[in-house]
């Protein structure tokens, strides 16, 4: 899959501010600072669709994308889906009202949106994932939102280090073999295709 279109539709912090649930959704997921914003921008090819910065914690509302891609099966041509980026948790230094928020603005989206396939969720390849990766995970889990890991900024890692952090994640997060753990690089322009490729397959199922 390729995308070939993607802008902001809205950006909310209420139900009342969602769109309708009218396209399937994809939502990303993770920590502040994790590379939320970077993994959008490199899988929509936009420069600056989500915002990135070096001061975690700028997300602060459910953004969501239209977005319109082509699809590499040959009899189907294009679809129309949302990405919604979802605010990052863990990071200290947000206001005590930010993190307050946080809890119920998910209680509030996540178990309720019928159109909402899979939320992604991102880790840091260089850590065990913290006790809110843990956390969050279940979160998805017990919803049905889960299966999805994009490990982010590779490139920090050597490569015979890939297999052990790999394995690391699977264990702290209590993967399933059929939860899929999809190693990118925003710097180096890799990973890209093979998430797109899981995404095809979530949209068009
Ligand atoms: N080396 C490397 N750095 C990355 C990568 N992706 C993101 N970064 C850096 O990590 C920092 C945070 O990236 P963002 O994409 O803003 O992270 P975020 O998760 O959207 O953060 P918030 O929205 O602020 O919570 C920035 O300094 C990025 O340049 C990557 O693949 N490799
Ligand atoms: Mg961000």
């Amino acid at each position: 899959m390729v995308i070939k279109k993607a802008e902001i539709n809205t950006l909310a912090v209420k139900p009342s501010q969602y769109p309708p649930e009218d396209k399937v959704e994809i939502a990303f997921a993770g920590r502040s600072n994790v590379g939320k914003s970077s993994l959008l921008n490199l899988i929509t090819g936009r420069k600056n669709l989500a915002r990135v910065s070096g001061s975690p914690g700028k997300t602060r509302t459910i953004n969501f994308f239209d977005v319109i891609a082509k699809v590499n099966k040959e009899d189907a041509d294009e679809v129309e889906f949302r990405i919604v980026d979802l605010p990052g948790y863990g990071y200290a230094r947000v206001s005590k009202k930010m993190t307050d928020d946080w809890g119920p603005m998910m209680e509030t989206f996540l178990p309720n949106r019928r159109n909402l396939r899979v939320v992604v969720q991102l880790v840091d390849i260089r850590h065990e994932p913290t006790a809110q990766d843990v956390q969050m995970y279940e979160y998805l889990r017990h919803y049905g939102l889960s299966g999805v890991i994009v490990a982010t900024k590779a490139d920090k890692i050597k490569r015979s280090q890939l297999g052990k952090s790999m394995a690391v994640i699977r264990k702290t997060l209590d993967l399933t073999d059929e939860d899929i753990i999809i190693p990118v690089s925003a710097l180096k322009h890799e990973g890209q295709d093979k998430l797109l490729d899981v995404m095809e397959r979530i949209i068009t199922e």
